[in-house]
């Protein structure tokens, strides 16, 4: 198939430096090279990493308890653009992130470009250990990293174009069609818009009662089958043994083969057209092991060639 590659080096979403670094790290590994010799991709787009550095104001004070708002919203109308020019076009879109942050824009751009294409609200599945649905307002970090699923969803809205006013009805993603996989870190404003919406959530409780196979069968019966998917997985979502290199880490998370496992399946649904993977930070390698960035990009790596079909027989 045809496959649009944006790789994002963008960490404006949170205040941890090298989440930016991770594009590279990830390209360097050798992904981008396997998608297209071993999955037989027809790569479209570079191994350029957008790095936006014109789009980030040298002022940039908070707005609404936001940090770095103006680029946050500036690079993300941006990549919005980038991702709808490949999603309008019929072919499968790679985001290598990047905070999760990036999502504004790439579920912006899919989101309209499948509106457009085939005149169908799509699905997200969110895999993460937070639920990112944090309004401005509801936030205790400031960090938009938290925030991106309020202003996807339209439940934090902003006129103001320079600060997300550039997001419009077309680019919203319908709360009935969101799913999270992977919960354990959710702040307290966060569990009540959970609550109060009815947004479907699969927590490490569901999974550790369930079991992934059940979750996953029960997270896709809730989207409904013949959905285009956006898959946005934040790295975070694997347990610090998998993917300690990460922002903001949280104990008791999914194996690496339960990630896989999430990839595989929505793979396998044939329904798949978009893939984030987001919150590598390869400089935050584990004080006594300086294995973990490597074996955080390696994760990373083998989660994207699930989600792309790797496991298929
Ligand atoms: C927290 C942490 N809920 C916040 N969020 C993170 O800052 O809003 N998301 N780390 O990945
Ligand atoms: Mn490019
Ligand atoms: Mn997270
Ligand atoms: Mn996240």
């Amino acid at each position: 198939g045809e496959l649009g590659v944006v790789a994002v080096g963008f960490s404006g979403g949170q205040c941890k430096p090298g989440v930016d670094a991770a594009p590279s790290a990830l390209i360097e590994s050798g992904l981008l090279v396997q998608l297209r010799d071993e999955l037989n991709y027809k790569l479209h787009g570079d191994d350029t990493v957008h790095l936006y550095k014109d789009l980030v104001p040298k002022d940039d004070p908070p707005f609404r308890n936001m940090k770095n708002p103006k680029a946050v919203s500036s690079v993300t109308e941006r990549l919005s653009e980038q991702v709808y020019s490949h999603a309008k076009e019929g072919r499968m879109v790679l985001t290598l992130g990047g905070d999760h942050s990036i999502a504004i824009g790439t579920i912006s751009g899919t989101a309209k470009a499948i509106r457009e294409r085939l005149g169908r609200e799509m699905a997200v599945i969110w895999v993460d250990a937070h639920a990112d649905i944090n309004t401005p307002e509801s936030s205790g970090s400031g960090n938009v990293h938290g925030m991106p699923v309020s202003f996807l969803t339209g439940l934090a809205k902003e006129e103001k174009p320079e600060y997300f006013g550039w997001l419009k009805s077309e680019h919203l993603l319908n709360l009935n069609k969101l799913v999270y996989i992977g919960l354990r870190d959710v702040d307290p404003g966060e569990k009540k818009i959970l609550r109060e919406h009815g947004i479907k959530s699969f927590s490490m409780f569901d999974i550790d009662r369930h079991g992934i196979g059940r979750v996953v069968e029960m997270a896709l019966a809730h989207i409904g089958s013949d959905t285009p998917i956006h898959l946005s997985f934040d790295v975070d979502a694997l347990d610090p043994m998998w993917a300690p290199s990460t922002g903001t880490p949280v104990r008791g998370g999914l194996t690496l083969r339960e990630g896989d496992y999430i990839c595989e399946s929505v793979h396998e649904t044939g329904n798949l057209v978009a893939i984030d993977l987001v919150e590598v930070n390869p400089s935050l390698a584990v004080a006594e092991n300086d294995m973990g960035a490597h074996e955080t990009v390696r994760a990373g790596c083998s989660l994207v060639r699930c989600a792309l079909g790797e496991s298929l027989l």
